[in-house]
């Protein structure tokens, strides 16, 4: 048989919470009309929560964890399956601030172009770079234009400067891939994209968790 939980512990519970929101509403108010510090956190607060809600499958707290930075091999490709539209696969990717991600853009398609670009911060770009696999070659169809394109692609960017796409794309149009690495420095939500299909939802997020194990150097 269960132990039947304490009577009272509900109401008990319901007047502690209300007890707390009151407490910090008096503090709020005791802050009211000068910089108000404690509703601006409050605020903060609320819209980390609400951005955290919004993203599906992942936990509802910021962990912290404590973990020696490694290597990543991580590989995203694009596909139609399940929704017959264009998307990344997996479409959201979680490591830990300080791990070095090596990480590979498949592309089977025989029709459309795609991309994989994302600027983030890294060990070699403090303040933010971009990074581009661009897998546009003839053959291909630029979504968002209907025209073929009638030569490599040039704008693929490592660390924020362009390098010649053949130097990070290998394959014939329906088993291309390409790899760039990079080292991953500063917590946050980072957006993903394809150039070409964003706006139908061929974009996914990286996850890069707080780590007390990595020390910037
Ligand atoms: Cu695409």
């Amino acid at each position: 048989l269960a132990e039947a939980p304490p009577r009272g512990f509900g109401l008990s519970l319901a007047v502690a919470v209300v007890a707390i929101f009151l407490s910090i509403a008096a503090i709020s108010f005791a802050y009211l009309g000068a910089s108000s510090p404690v509703s601006e956190l409050q605020q903060e607060v609320s819209t980390m929560q609400s951005q955290l809600n919004q993203l599906q499958g992942l936990p509802k707290v910021i962990p912290l964890v404590n973990s020696t930075p490694v290597p990543r091999n991580i590989t995203v490709q694009w596909e139609t399956f399940g929704t017959g539209q264009d998307r990344f696969f997996p479409d959201y990717i979680i490591v830990n601030q300080g791990d070095t991600l090596r990480l590979t853009f498949i592309n089977n398609d025989t029709g459309d172009a795609h991309t994989f670009t994302i600027a983030l911060p890294t060990a070699a770009c403090p303040n933010g770079c971009e990074y581009q696999i661009n897998e546009s070659r003839p053959g291909l169809t630029n979504f968002l234009t209907d025209q073929s394109f009638t030569q490599d692609a040039l704008n693929c960017m490592v660390d924020g400067n362009n390098i010649p796409c053949n130097n990070i794309i290998k394959g014939p149009i329906g088993n291309m891939s390409g790899t760039i690495t990079f080292t991953v420095i500063k917590p946050g939500v980072y957006r993903f994209f394809c150039y070409y299909h964003q706006r139908i939802g061929m974009f996914g997020f990286l996850v890069v968790l707080p780590n007390a194990g990595y020390r910037q150097k």
